[in-house]
C-alpha cells in the first residue's frame, strides 16, 4: 500500500460541485481507499487565464503502480469532460498526482513529486493542511517551502 497525494482543482463550470464529486470518485478507485481530504480552497489561477479555481487534496492508500493511478485520474478528468485547447487552459477538472509515497519519477508521462508543488500554494497549502510534517522526496520537509507561496492568494472555503 502506497499512500498518494493528489491534487484536485478546477475552474469551469460548477467547480466546487466537481472538486466534491471528482473526490467522491477516488474513494471509488480500485485497490484504493480515500484516507484524508484537505478543505476546498479558493485560490488565484497561476501561469493561467481564467476564473478564479477551487483546489485541494486528498490523500489515498491505494495498490495501484503510479502510472495505473495516473490512468485512472485521467479517465476521470475526461468524464468530467476535460478538454486540452491549449496549456492551462481553464479545465472541469484536473487531477495531478503530487507524490507517491516516497518515490521519484520521471517518465514520459510522469513525474513525481510533481515539479511545482513546492512553488505553488495551491497544491502545497492543502497538502499540509492534512499532513503538516511531510516530506517531498528529493527536497525535505514541504512547510519549509510555505514561505516563498505566501504571497500567492488563497481562501479556504466555508463547510
Ligand atoms: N493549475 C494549473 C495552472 N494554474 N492555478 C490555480 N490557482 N490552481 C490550479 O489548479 C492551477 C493553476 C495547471 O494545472
Ligand atoms: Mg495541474
Ligand atoms: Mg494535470
Amino acid at each position: 500500500m502506497i499512500d498518494a497525494y493528489i491534487g484536485i482543482g478546477a475552474n469551469l463550470g460548477d467547480a466546487q460541485e466537481s472538486v466534491r464529486q471528482a473526490i467522491d470518485r477516488l474513494s471509488g478507485l480500485p485497490k484504493t481507499r480515500l484516507v484524508r481530504q484537505s478543505s476546498l480552497f479558493r485560490t488565484a489561477p497561476i501561469d493561467a487565464g481564467g476564473d478564479d479555481y477551487v483546489n485541494a487534496v486528498a490523500c489515498v492508500q491505494t495498490q495501484l503502480d503510479a502510472h495505473e493511478l495516473l490512468a485512472q485520474l485521467q479517465a476521470i478528468e475526461n468524464e468530467f469532460g476535460r478538454e486540452r485547447p491549449y496549456v492551462n487552459a481553464p479545465r472541469t477538472l484536473d487531477l495531478d498526482i503530487l507524490l507517491y509515497g516516497n518515490r521519484q519519477i520521471d517518465s514520459a508521462s510522469l513525474t513525481v513529486p510533481h515539479p511545482r508543488l513546492t512553488q505553488r500554494a495551491f497544491a502545497l497549502i492543502p497538502l499540509l493542511q492534512i499532513d503538516p510534517l511531510i516530506a517531498i522526496p528529493g527536497k525535505g520537509a514541504a512547510h519549509l517551502f510555505a514561505p516563498a507561496v505566501a504571497g500567492q492568494a488563497i481562501s479556504k472555503i466555508a463547510g
